[in-house]
């Protein structure tokens, strides 16, 4: 085995850390953890004495990654592999988990999508202690809702490359719900993500695939704050290697199917911050579930995209015999490894890739059509701005005029148990923000100008210039963080607290 020359994160990182203000990175790193690290301490002796078995264990290491014979790298993983493996639970079904930390620096594993309480989420800014450093934390919980979920670790890598989303810290879970139709032969889960990240400041790429058009007003408010912050561009990650379940393109087997064969894909997304699309030449998705969730009107589409956490459950008929190439629209990223070999037995050949027709992601197709989802108690009004290279470099975020603080967690909504509260929001920014919720899921009610209702989701693309509307219940009393799940956005700024009255 040989080391790939490019592996070593360690250097893009050091860089990045030259950066940023020694002081404030400082004070982030120590303002929260300390009191919550005693918490957890007393917490994990605890449960040392229990000597009931867990249902699952989580070790979170260093180790290395095999993403093709030439490219290994080192970074942060669940039990050693990554995906971390999958978590198969029953909805309802109390579990048992384990989670281990190796690593020199205390973390969170959060649980996204499901209705967990706060002390099970795996955020600290809700109040879930930390897994100390070198220790310990059985976590017990209620699995729900049923359907596709992941584990992701959830701290604050700031300008860290090495630390949170970045590294391999993301798992697959699968909540079997009480009654499965089950119309597949088989299912296969897919986890796609990047890896040898490192700064650049060229700007984001643009990304016009989301239905809908730019709204003038939210232009013009961004073009404002562009003249106000008029300075070169913010940093934003790029990635030199992509994988499908830890390989590159080419490297892993193929997923062999059987002419008739009717497969379910659970798609994820583990990016830090990418957006990403596949498609599978000459076949269809019949999308059954976003976010885990069954949707209303299960839909054929060319092709998948996946904001940052998100996951798209879709069934493809395998009616095209032929050796393909399923992955992204990007030539560059599939080029560096994101897709994978889709072989029908008894064809041979090179993996024939092309382009799907173009095709606009639009998230209501899959609602309700001529219904209107239930009035809400209150409407929250929030408009997202970017200010461009206004934190040492690093772009920051604000929401209505505020950008979150990690030192004094002001909460920005309070909600009432039961009550149903609808989010609208708009985007002064040209960045598409995958916007999520944590421990709750939430309604779509209008996407790009066209309402919809039925499709429930966790998190949600929101357009440059564009408005969406989303329904939550609060349901789920404690402290709740809501938040772009791209890893730079949420860092620096993009993230509000929802605190329960
Ligand atoms: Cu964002």
């Amino acid at each position: 085995m040989v080391l790939s020359p490019k592996r070593n994160t360690i250097t893009t990182c050091n860089s990045g850390e030259a950066m940023i203000n020694r002081r404030s990175l400082l004070k982030c790193a120590t303002a929260i953890p300390l009191a919550a690290v005693s918490d957890s301490l007393a917490q994990a002796a605890e449960n040392q004495t229990s000597s009931e078995k867990a249902d699952y264990t989580l070790r979170i290491a260093t180790g290395l990654v095999e993403l093709s014979p030439e490219h290994i790298v080192s970074t942060t993983l669940y039990n050693g592999q990554f995906p971390g493996p999958l978590v198969r639970l029953t909805e309802g079904k109390r579990v048992a988990v384990d989670v281990y930390n190796d690593t020199d620096t205390p973390e969170q594993l959060h649980w996204h999508g499901q209705f967990v309480p706060v002390d099970v989420d795996g955020a600290a800014e809700e109040g879930t202690p930390y897994v100390p450093a070198h220790s310990m934390r059985r976590i017990a919980f209620v699995p729900k809702p049923s359907g596709f979920r992941f584990y992701h670790t959830h701290v604050v890598p700031m300008n860290n490359l090495n630390l949170g989303t970045y590294t391999g810290q993301a798992g697959p879970v699968f909540i079997e719900p009480v009654n499965n139709p089950g119309a597949y032969d088989r299912e296969i889960f897919l986890v796609l993500k990047e890896f040898l990240p490192s700064f650049s400041q060229g700007g984001d790429m643009e990304m016009d695939f989301l239905a809908g058009a730019p709204i003038k007003e939210l232009q013009e408010i961004g073009k404002k704050a562009e003249e106000q912050f008029n300075g070169p561009k913010g940093y934003e990650v790029g990635y030199d290697l992509f994988c499908i379940n830890g390989k590159m393109l080419g490297y892993g087997e193929p997923i062999r199917v059987k002419q008739g064969e009717r497969i379910l894909f659970h798609v994820l997304n583990a990016s830090a911050g990418q957006i990403r699309s596949l498609a599978l030449p000459g076949h269809v998705f019949r999308i059954v579930s976003l976010d885990g969730n069954p949707v209303p009107t299960p839909t054929d589409v060319p092709v998948l995209w996946l904001g940052t956490a998100e996951r798209i459950t879709a069934i493809v008929e395998m009616n095209r015999p032929g050796v393909w190439v399923m992955g992204d629209l990007a030539d560059d990223d599939r080029g560096h490894g994101m897709g994978i070999v889709v072989e029908y037995a008894n064809v041979k050949g090179k993996p024939q890739w092309s382009k799907p027709r173009p095709y606009k992601w639009d998230y209501t197709i899959f609602g309700k059509a001529g219904v209107a989802p239930a009035s809400p108690d209150e409407t929250f009004d929030a408009t997202v701005v970017k200010h461009n290279g206004a934190l040492n470099g690093f772009n920051q975020w604000l929401l209505n005029g505020e950008a979150f603080s990690m030192e004094t967690m002001k909460p920005a909504y309070t909600v009432h148990e039961g009550r149903r509260y609808r989010f609208k929001f708009r985007n002064a920014s040209d960045d598409v923000h995958p916007l999520h919720l944590h421990r709750h899921s939430f309604e779509l009610v209008r996407v790009g100008g066209k309402s919809t209702a039925g499709v429930i989701k966790d998190v949600v693309m929101l357009g440059g210039f564009q408005e969406v509307e989303f329904d939550f219940v609060a349901d789920n009393p404690g402290p709740t963080l809501f938040h772009c799940h791209q890893q730079l956005h949420m860092d620096f700024g993009f993230m509000a607290m929802i605190n329960y009255a």
